[in-house]
């Protein structure tokens, strides 16, 4: 017996297999949760790299990997209508996507471009109120929603940048999304994880600093691991948490409680 078992889903934001999606994929499918994928557009069709990435790692047990630019309301109607065929209802829905142009997300916050705060926004932000708002004409059971969020969304980390202005805003629309489609049976929790090394984050600067970071100043001493994320990412999005909605759950080896270095780190 799964936790997953009966349980059908779609996920949003594979691109190779450091992914955070893959991780939390990883125990779903072993849960036993049927799922749906999309990867983002391929620019040449003849060369489908994008596609190709997503589909080595979910083809065996995937009912579905369809293409999708969240810009793009087509693509995200295209989605849902394919997963109301293959699944009729849905249970939950993974939303791990965030974008920011290079030169606006190297910051300084203050010279963001009014474009780049735009489509930063958009991809990292509005996707999840867009992708909420048709799962839940498909959760007419309840359901479980998942975003994805970091703590330069709540306290300021040198390095995120506009990223960190995102992930406020992602918060607090994870938040609203829990008020309104709770009395429907839907929770909207976000998982805030420890870095991890992904494509995306190799984009964050100071990346490396904030991983050694974590191994002085995190109570545990150390970084989180693709797993620990995973686990909890599935627990999330199943009945095991039914009485968690509104919630950041942080998994970053408890870093988010600290105000001060260790004692140890303190100069005598
Ligand atoms: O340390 C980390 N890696 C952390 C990541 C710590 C805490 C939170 N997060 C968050 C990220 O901000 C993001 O919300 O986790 C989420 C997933 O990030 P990831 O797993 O680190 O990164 P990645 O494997 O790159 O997946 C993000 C994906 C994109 O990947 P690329 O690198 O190709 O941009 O988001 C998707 C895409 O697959 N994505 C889009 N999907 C649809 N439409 C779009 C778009 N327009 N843009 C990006």
């Amino acid at each position: 017996m799964g936790l997953m078992d009966g349980k059908k889903g779609l996920v949003f934001g594979i691109a190779n297999d450091h992914s955070i999606a893959w991780a939390i994929t990883r125990f779903l499918r072993d849960e036993g949760a049927s799922m749906g994928f999309t990867h983002l557009p391929d620019r040449d069709p003849e060369r489908p790299r994008m596609e190709r990435r997503v589909r080595k790692l979910v083809d065996d047990f995937a009912r579905f990997v369809v293409p999708c630019n969240v810009q793009k309301d087509e693509d995200l109607d295209r989605v849902f209508s394919e997963a109301e065929q293959a699944f009729g209802t849905l249970d939950f829905v993974l939303h791990s996507i965030a974008y920011a142009p290079i030169d606006d997300l190297q910051g300084p916050t203050v010279a963001c471009s009014r474009e780049g705060f735009k489509q930063a926004m958009e991809i990292s932000v509005y996707s999840l109120l867009a992708i909420a708002n048709r799962a839940r004409r498909l959760m007419s059971e309840g359901g479980s929603i998942l975003t994805l969020t970091y703590l330069g969304g709540e306290k300021v980390i040198p390095g995120y940048n506009i990223m960190g202005v995102c992930k406020a805003a992602l918060e607090s629309a994870m938040g609203y999304l829990a008020n309104e489609l709770g009395p429907q049976g839907i929770r909207v929790n976000a998982l805030s994880a420890g870095p991890l090394k992904t494509l995306s984050s190799s984009a964050v600067g100071e990346f490396d600093q904030m991983l050694k970071l974590y191994t002085t100043m995190s109570p545990l001493r150390r970084n989180v691991t693709p797993d620990e994320v995973g686990r909890v990412g599935m627990l999330l999005l199943s009945d095991a948490t039914s009485g968690i909605t509104g919630e950041i759950v942080h998994v970053d080896c408890g870093y988010h409680v600290m105000g001060a270095p260790p004692v140890e780190l303190h100069e005598r």
